[in-house]
């Protein structure tokens, strides 16, 4: 007997960010997890190499996570967070604040990383209005910048196939920073690249563009991960900071990856010693075991915008109808917990050098044209194969995952964010798999 479902028809099931045609030609489907490996529906254990999508950072199926939302699901399934409240919600909000850096202790909760950048850029408009700068409107946001799917995310997001079909529809605005990949100068860097802290002072051009006074926020990835693991020059997001400081202008860091141990520190924020205004947050605030995501603010915007409405007025006219779901919340609360017994941050830390170390050594593989890395996030840049852009990261992703190791690629560039339980063992049969993967495809 098997448990397996026969799956005979997957016309209906449209799926998200996917080739549909080539995928349902040939299919691949996972149908169980556990730790580091995933279960194939042909039965072949596979090795997460990326927790998931960016998110399972404490590994699949834990025990004390999934006792935490069972307990919740029989117990209280859904209360309403509007005008009503249940005690897991300011618990979690709680845990969550107690990890985000001083001062950013006031949380908002989404239930995607998406709706917690859209959610953040209407903070930053009400903030400043109540203030009574309500001409701050204008948002700036970074080339190669991924910022979810929502109308404000792709907005500021700067990938353009995710905005060309949308292009007559984003926000009025709205202007972007440049991004800071250049192989010239920073191929095969190791950690934060020596090269391009200058490339901050574009805030100050385009500050002077459009006058501060109708600026109200920068948002930027302090590490860009969808686009292909971007990691910010030394220097750079100190500059941003300042820049933004001193023209009254909200940073807001999107750190819906880089939260929750990425990059051996709870949030990017606490790695690279840059505080924000704003912080967003999503994936393995709970592992990701129920859709959760979340907006840290400082006090300041926080009390700025609570204390202007009226004594009974709703303060901020925003909210989701699972804000603070019971079920995401209770794996929240459990989730932030298991990270603190295991010390999973400080073992990504420690792991941190062994991944890098691995991923470098793939430098004289076939095709590989940059490698960089941090913390327990990497990315490994292909040449194109000619005429065909990303046919040969597809490729490789696939087989690798006929090798039992699962990747990511985006472009010509695959991506690596192992759960930050992998052991040293698991980080060599990935980059092994790799380089045989990019031997054997043209
Ligand atoms: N901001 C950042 C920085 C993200 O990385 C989002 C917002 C949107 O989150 P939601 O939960 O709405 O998807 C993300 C999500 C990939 C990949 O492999 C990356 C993301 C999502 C799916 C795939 O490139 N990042
Ligand atoms: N559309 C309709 C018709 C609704 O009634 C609601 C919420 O009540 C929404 C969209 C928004 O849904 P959510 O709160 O889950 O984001």
């Amino acid at each position: 007997m098997t448990s397996r479902p026969v799956i005979d028809d997957l016309s209906n099931f449209w799926m998200p960010f996917t080739a549909n045609r080539q995928f349902k030609s040939a299919p691949r489907l996972l149908e169980s997890a556990k730790g580091m490996y995933y279960r194939s529906t042909d039965g072949r254990d596979v090795l997460d190499a990326c927790a998931g999508l960016w998110c399972v950072n404490a590994g699949h199926g834990r025990d004390e996570i999934v006792a935490a939302v069972q307990k919740q699901a029989a117990t209280l399934d859904f209360a309403p967070t509007f005008q009503m409240g249940h005690p897991l919600a300011f618990e979690a909000a709680s845990k969550v604040a107690e990890l985000m850096p001083e001062g950013l202790d006031r949380v908002f909760f989404t239930n995607s990383g998406s709706e917690s950048v859209d959610t953040a850029l209407k903070i930053a408009l009400a903030y400043h209005r109540a203030r009574g700068e309500g001409q701050r409107t204008r948002l700036i946001g970074r080339e190669r910048g991924y910022h979810g799917v929502g109308f404000g995310g792709i907005s500021v997001g700067g990938i353009a196939p995710n905005r060309k079909t949308f292009s007559g529809a984003l926000l009025p605005s709205i202007d972007h920073l440049p991004h800071t990949h250049n192989l010239e100068h920073n191929a095969f860097s190791k950690g934060q690249p020596a090269w391009g802290a200058h490339l901050a002072d574009e805030l100050e051009r385009i500050v002077a563009l459009h006058d501060a006074s109708t600026i109200a926020a920068v948002i930027v990835e302090p590490v860009a991960g969808s686009t292909g693991v971007l990691i910010p020059p030394q220097g750079y997001l100190q500059k941003l900071r300042d820049i933004c400081t001193k023209h009254g202008i909200l940073l807001i860091f999107d750190e819906v990856i880089t939260g929750f141990g990425r990059l051996g520190a709870a949030t990017a924020s606490e790695y690279f010693g840059v505080k924000p205004d704003l912080l967003t947050m999503a994936k393995a605030i709970n592992n990701a075991s129920v859709p959760m995501g979340a907006v840290a603010a400082s006090r300041t915007v926080h009390d700025t915008i609570v204390n202007a409405g009226a004594q009974g007025a709703i303060e901020l006219f925003h909210g989701y109808t699972y804000s603070a779901h019971p079920l995401a919340a209770a794996a929240c609360v459990a989730t932030l917990d298991l990270y603190r017994s295991e010390g999973l941050f400080e073992r990504a830390a420690s792991m941190a050098p062994k991944f890098e170390a691995a991923v470098h050594a793939l430098r004289d593989a076939e095709y590989v044209k940059d490698i960089r890395n941090l913390g327990m996030v990497a990315g490994i840049e292909l040449e194109p194969r000619d005429g065909a852009p990303g046919a040969r990261a597809y490729e490789a992703f696939v087989k690798c995952f006929e090798a039992g190791v699962l990747i990511r690629f985006t472009g010509d560039i695959l991506a690596f964010s192992p759960p930050l339980i992998i052991d040293e063992a698991q980080i060599d049969q990935i980059f092994q798999t790799v380089r045989n993967a990019l031997a054997s495809i043209q």
